[in-house]
C-alpha cells in the first residue's frame, strides 16, 4: 500500500471515516508498478548517483538531473565523476539536454516512447555476440533462456527467444528492425551494445521521463535488463536500470494521520474517472486495490498544494466539463498560496501559508549528504492566510473532532513533540528545537555510496530479492496472469517479458499521416511545474517556449522566436518557437507546467502542454502518459 502524505488533511478525515488514497503518483507511476516486476518489492533501488565515480561508463535513459535535480549537490557529484574520475557518460534522449551540455560525452537521440525496442536490439546484439554475463543470469535470474524460464510458462516464452525470433511474434529484433521504430542508426547500436557490455563496470539509468508513456511500465523494465544482462546489477559502480538513488534520510519523526479506516485506493491518475462512471471501475479494468470495485463516486475534493485538478493533470479540455459539472464531484476546496488554474473550480478557496510564514522542517537527501532544514517562521501570515494546520483544526472543531485532532496542542508544540522524539533517532541534534531554528540546517555525511542489492549479489541464498522466486524474475509469472485476467483498452499491453509494444499516438503509429509530430514536455528549470509559472523574472531567464528542430520549422516556414499553433484532436496552444538542433526531427517539446490561459474561444494562449495530452491511462499503473502525444504545428 502507497504511504498515505502526512498531512493534515488526512489525519482530520480519518476521525471522521477515512478518505478514498491513491497510489503511485505523477512522476514515477510507471516505474513504480512496473519496474518492481523485475527485481521484487514495492519500488526499484538504484546505486548512488556518486557511485559513478566507481564507473567507466554511464548510460543516461532520459535522464537529465542537471534540470531535473539543479541542487549543487548533484551537479557537483556528477561533474565529479565525469572530470575528475573521467567516467565517459552517454545520453540517450530526443534532446540534447543541459546534463549533456554539462557532463554528456555523446548524445544518441530516440524517438520518444521506443526504449524497449533499442534495449531488445542491444540484447540481440550482445546475445548473438557472446557479450552477455551467463554465470550471472544462470545464478541471479529466472526466464533468461527456455531452461531457465519458470514452470507453467509456455514453450518459445523466454527473454532470449523473444530477442531471436524464436518467440510467438517470430521477429528477431535485430538493429535494422529496432531503427525504423528509434530512429537510432543500426551501426550506432551495435557499437553502443558492445560499449555498454565492455565497460567494467557500466551505470545504467534511466529518469522518469521515458516511463511518463503509454507502455512505459515494459519500458522501464526493459532499461533494467540491461544491467540485468550484463551482471551490473549489485556491485561498485553498477546500477540496476533504474534512477539512482534519491540519498540518505535522517529518520525525522512525521506528523501522526491516524489509521485510514478506508482501504480502497486508485491510482493518482485515473480519479477523474471516478467522478464521472465509478460504477466501471473495478480491480481488473482500473487497477482498484482493497477491493473488487468502487462502491461510490468521488463528491468531494481536498486540492492542497496541488495543481492537479487541471493545469498538471493532463487532457484539460477533457477534464473541464468533469470538474464544472456541480452534481458531479459537488465540492471542491482548494488550499494554496497562490491563485492557480486548478483554484478556478474551487467551491471553497483557502489562502494558505508560504513556508515563510509557518515553523516546519524538511528532511531530505543527496547522494553521499542526508540534511534537515529548519524552515523559520519570518513573518506572520499575510491577509487571511493560516497554516493547513489550522485550517484543518478550524474544520475539526465544526465537526466536533476538536480535541481528537489537535491533543491540546498548537502547531508549534506539535512541532516540539515531533522534535523531541526525533532526537531519540538522531540525538546530536541541539536539545531544544528553538535551538534547532537558530542553528538553520543540519547535514550528516555518509562515507559509503549506497550499492543496490548488494547483499543480494554476494549471498543470494542468504539475501533473495523480495520477488516470488526470490531472483530477478525477465519473465515474470504474476505479469502473465494480470495479461490473462485484465480488461485493457486498445493500444494498451501487458506482457510477461519487457516487450516493446508501439504506444497509440507513437512513433511508427499510423496517425503520424495527420498529426506527423510527437510532442513531449520536459520538466523546465524555469520552474517547479506550474509553481513560479507566474513569476515574471524568471519568464525572462527562461521563456516559455516550443522546442522545434530547424529541418520541421523550415518545412512549416517558421522562423526564430515565431508565435506558432500547436494542435491536435484535444486542445490548441499558442506559444513562441525556439527553433534548436538540440531537438531531433520529428519531435517538439513543450515544458510542462505553464499557466492554461485559454482566450475566448478556449484555445490555450500560454503554451500549456496538457490542453494537447489525454486521459487514456497506461495499461498496468493506470498512470499518466503525458509524454505519448502526436500534435502538428503551423506559424499562428
Ligand atoms: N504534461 C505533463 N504534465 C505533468 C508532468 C509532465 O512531465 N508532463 N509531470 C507530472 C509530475 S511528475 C508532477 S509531480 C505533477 C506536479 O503537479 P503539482 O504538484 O500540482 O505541481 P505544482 O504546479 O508545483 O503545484 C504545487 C502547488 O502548490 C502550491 N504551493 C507551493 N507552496 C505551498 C505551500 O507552502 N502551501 C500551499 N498550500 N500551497 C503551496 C503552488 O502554488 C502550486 O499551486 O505534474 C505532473 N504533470
Ligand atoms: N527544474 C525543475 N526540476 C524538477 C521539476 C521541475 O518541474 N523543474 N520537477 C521535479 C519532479 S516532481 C519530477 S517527477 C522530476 C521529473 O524528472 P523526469 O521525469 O526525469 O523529467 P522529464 O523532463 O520528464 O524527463 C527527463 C528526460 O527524458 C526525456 N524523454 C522524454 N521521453 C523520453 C523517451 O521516451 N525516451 C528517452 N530516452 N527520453 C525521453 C526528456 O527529453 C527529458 O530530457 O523532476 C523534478 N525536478
Ligand atoms: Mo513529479
Amino acid at each position: 500500500s502507497w504511504p498515505p502524505a502526512a498531512t493534515p488533511v488526512a489525519r482530520l478525515m480519518n476521525l471522521v471515516g477515512g478518505y478514498l488514497n491513491h497510489y503511485s503518483d505523477y512522476s514515477t507511476c510507471q516505474i513504480t508498478v512496473g519496474m518492481p516486476y523485475l527485481y521484487g518489492g514495492s519500488w526499484v533501488d538504484g546505486n548512488s548517483l556518486s557511485d559513478m565515480e566507481n564507473s567507466e561508463l554511464a548510460v543516461f535513459f532520459g535522464n537529465n538531473p542537471s534540470e531535473t535535480r539543479m541542487s549543487g549537490c548533484k551537479a557537483k557529484t556528477l561533474q565529479h565523476a565525469r572530470f575528475t574520475r573521467n567516467t565517459r557518460v552517454i545520453i540517450i534522449d530526443p534532446r540534447y539536454t543541459d546534463s549533456m551540455v554539462s557532463v554528456g560525452d555523446e548524445w544518441i537521440p530516440i524517438r520518444p516512447g521506443t526504449d524497449a525496442a533499442l534495449s531488445a536490439a542491444l540484447a540481440y546484439v550482445m546475445i548473438t555476440e557472446d557479450l552477455i554475463d551467463k554465470p550471472f543470469l544462470a545464478k541471479y535470474a529466472i526466464g533468461y533462456d527456455e531452461e531457465s524460464l519458470p514452470k507453467g510458462a509456455p514453450a518459445g516464452s523466454s527473454y532470449k527467444s523473444y530477442i531471436l525470433g524464436q518467440g510467438p511474434d517470430k521477429t528477431p529484433k535485430t538493429p535494422a528492425w529496432a531503427s525504423r521504430i528509434t530512429g537510432i542508426p543500426p551501426a550506432r547500436i551495435e557499437k553502443l551494445a558492445r560499449e555498454i557490455a565492455g565497460a567494467r563496470p557500466c551505470f545504467i539509468c534511466q529518469g522518469w521521463g521515458p516511463q511518463r508513456t503509454t507502455n512505459g511500465e515494459n519500458i522501464s523494465r526493459a532499461i533494467g535488463m540491461l544491467a540485468v544482462l550484463t551482471g551490473n546489477v549489485g556491485i561498485k559502480g553498477g546500477n540496476t536500470g533504474a534512477r539512482e538513488n534519491a540519498g540518505y534520510k535522517l529518520p525525522m519523526a512525521t506528523f501522526p494521520t491516524l489509521e485510514n479506516p478506508v482501504k480502497t485506493e486508485l491510482s493518482c491518475f485515473n480519479w477523474y474517472q471516478a467522478i464521472d462512471d465509478y460504477k466501471q471501475m473495478t480491480a481488473t479494468t482500473a487497477g482498484i486495490r482493497g477491493r473488487e470495485r468502487l462502491i461510490a463516486p468521488i463528491k468531494f475534493i481536498w486540492n492542497y498544494a496541488g495543481n492537479c485538478l487541471t493545469n498538471q493533470h493532463g487532457g484539460i479540455n477533457q477534464m473541464h466539463p468533469i470538474l464544472l459539472d456541480d452534481k458531479k464531484c459537488e465540492t471542491i476546496v482548494v488550499i494554496d498560496t497562490t491563485l492557480t488554474p486548478s483554484a478556478r473550480y474551487a467551491d471553497f478557496l483557502l489562502p494558505s501559508c508560504l513556508n515563510l510564514e509557518e515553523h516546519d522542517w524538511t528532511s531530505d537527501g543527496d547522494s553521499n549528504i542526508a540534511y534537515v532544514i529548519f524552515d523559520n517562521k519570518c513573518i506572520e501570515p499575510l491577509g487571511e492566510a493560516k497554516s493547513i494546520y489550522d485550517i484543518c483544526a478550524g474544520v475539526a472543531n465544526e465537526l466536533g473532532v476538536k480535541e481528537a485532532f489537535t491533543e491540546g496542542r498548537t502547531q508549534y508544540q506539535w512541532l516540539e513533540k515531533l522534535y523531541a522524539e526525533s532526537r531519540k533517532a538522531i540525538p546530536e541534534l541541539p536539545p531544544t528545537l528553538e535551538e534547532a531554528y537558530t542553528m538553520g540546517v543540519y547535514k550528516r555525511y555518509f562515507p559509503e555510496n549506497h550499492i543496490a542489492y548488494k547483499a543480494f549479489r554476494d549471498d543470494p541464498e542468504a539475501n533473495p530479492l523480495p520477488s516470488p522466486s526470490g531472483k530477478i524474475e525477465i519473465y515474470s509469472p504474476r505479469l502473465a496472469e494480470l495479461a490473462e485476467t485484465w480488461t485493457l483498452l486498445p493500444g494498451q499491453a501487458i506482457t510477461a517479458l519487457p516487450e516493446y509494444i508501439p504506444n497509440p499516438e507513437g512513433a511508427i503509429s499510423p496517425e503520424r499521416k495527420e498529426w506527423p509530430l510527437q510532442l513531449i514536455g520536459h520538466h523546465y528549470k524555469q520552474r517547479t511545474h506550474s509553481t513560479y509559472g507566474n513569476c515574471w523574472w524568471l519568464q525572462e531567464v527562461a521563456p516559455q517556449e516550443l522546442w522545434i528542430n530547424p529541418i520541421d520549422a523550415k518545412a512549416r516556414g517558421i522562423e526564430f522566436g515565431d508565435r506558432v499553433k500547436v494542435f491536435n484532436g484535444r486542445g490548441v496552444s499558442f506559444v513562441k518557437a525556439k527553433i534548436t538542433p538540440r531537438i531531433m526531427p520529428g519531435v517538439v517539446s513543450l515544458p510542462e507546467g505553464a499557466w492554461h490561459t485559454p482566450n475566448a474561444a478556449g484555445e490555450d494562449t500560454n503554451g500549456c502542454v496538457n490542453v494537447l495530452t489525454k486521459l487514456l491511462p497506461t495499461a498496468l499503473a493506470k498512470g499518466n502518459p503525458h509524454h505519448t502525444n502526436l500534435v502538428q504545428v503551423e506559424k499562428a
